[in-house]
């Protein structure tokens, strides 16, 4: 339970775990729409800010939400950028989600109450929230257009992901021009010059910076992704990474683990493998060939387009 602030009427309003951009900027958003719109919503985050989200965040001159590790059971909870229980807050299964809008796959939600649930398959969580400002006849205020462009621009790496649809296109050039972004392509690599600016972050913060757990049949999977402009700074820390891998699977028993690290400038994801076991799965599933812990992935640089659905299609068979 949190501190003295917490007040058992409002609804808390979170992304996933290991939050990114879009998880971050979509709980400020959504509270912030929920509010105008006559709600007590409180925007939360569920771990630390990764470096292009600090950076944002900075850039825009706003706080970022508190960090929220429990809530007491059958509190009133918004879902933003996720609805899997391993990818929530832990006990969510007790509370009462009232809201849930997202752009993944649907997982175990389950409400319950009636529920106001949104899903489009559209490139990120800010696209939606520009639909849910446009159909409520709401303005969209300058500073959570800044945060919505910077979470499309994020999620779907300024349109090089393969999730990039018309729609994310569309909302980039709206949202510049209401946050007054000139140059929506240098605010970009800036952002992505940020994220790939690691220093010395020990390994096992990397693995975990972009990481999410999928349940693949009867198989636990963590998958993480590094998406970086350098990716000879993250092979130079092969060796740590992977001990920090080993650990890890160790530690949360998981059937397997491995780390996608994603060129964003190039397109080419290169995964490190935790053992045999995954460089097999990556084979038959990808025909990816692994060496030294390396399986290359060709341009499969979307976990959730390109690499967790063949996952899943592969332990379902
Ligand atoms: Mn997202």
């Amino acid at each position: 339970m949190r501190g003295p602030r917490y007040n058992p009427g409002m609804t808390a309003v979170f992304g996933h775990l290991n939050p990114d951009t879009d998880a971050i900027t979509a709980a400020l958003v959504y509270a912030n729409l929920l509010r105008r719109q006559g709600l007590d919503a409180t925007p939360y985050r569920l771990g630390e800010l990764n470096f292009e989200t600090a950076f944002v965040l900075r850039e825009a001159g706003v706080d970022a939400p508190e960090l929220l590790t429990s809530l007491p059971e059958g509190s009133a909870v918004a879902l933003v950028d996720h609805n899997e229980s391993a990818q929530s807050l832990p006990g969510l299964k007790g509370l009462n989600v009232t809201h849930v809008v997202d752009h993944h796959r649907l997982g175990d939600l389950e409400t319950t109450q009636p529920a106001t649930l949104r899903f489009d398959p559209v490139g990120c969580t800010a696209t939606i929230l520009l639909r849910l400002h446009l159909e409520a006849n709401l303005p969209v205020e300058p500073l959570d257009a800044r945060l919505m462009l910077s979470a499309v621009l994020s999620d779907t790496l300024h349109f090089r992901s393969p999730t990039t649809t018309a729609a994310d296109r569309e909302a980039v050039a709206f949202l510049a021009q209401v946050a007054g972004v000139q140059d929506v392509t240098a605010y970009a690599l800036a952002m992505f010059a940020a994220k790939s600016d690691l220093g010395d972050t020990p390994a096992s913060t990397l693995l975990k910076m972009d990481y999410k757990v999928f349940p693949f049949g009867a198989q636990k999977w963590g998958v993480g992704v590094i998406e970086t402009t350098n990716p000879a700074y993250v092979f130079g820390r092969q060796a740590e990474l992977l001990a920090a891998m080993q650990a890890e699977k160790g530690v949360s028993g998981l059937d397997g683990l491995v780390l996608s690290v994603v060129d964003i400038l190039n397109e080419t994801n290169r995964t490190i493998v935790t053992g045999e076991s995954e460089a097999a799965v990556l084979g038959e599933a990808f025909a990816a060939v692994t060496v030294d812990h390396v399986a290359d992935l060709g341009d499969r640089i979307s976990r959730k387009k390109q690499i967790v659905p063949t996952l899943e299609a592969y332990f379902a068979r």
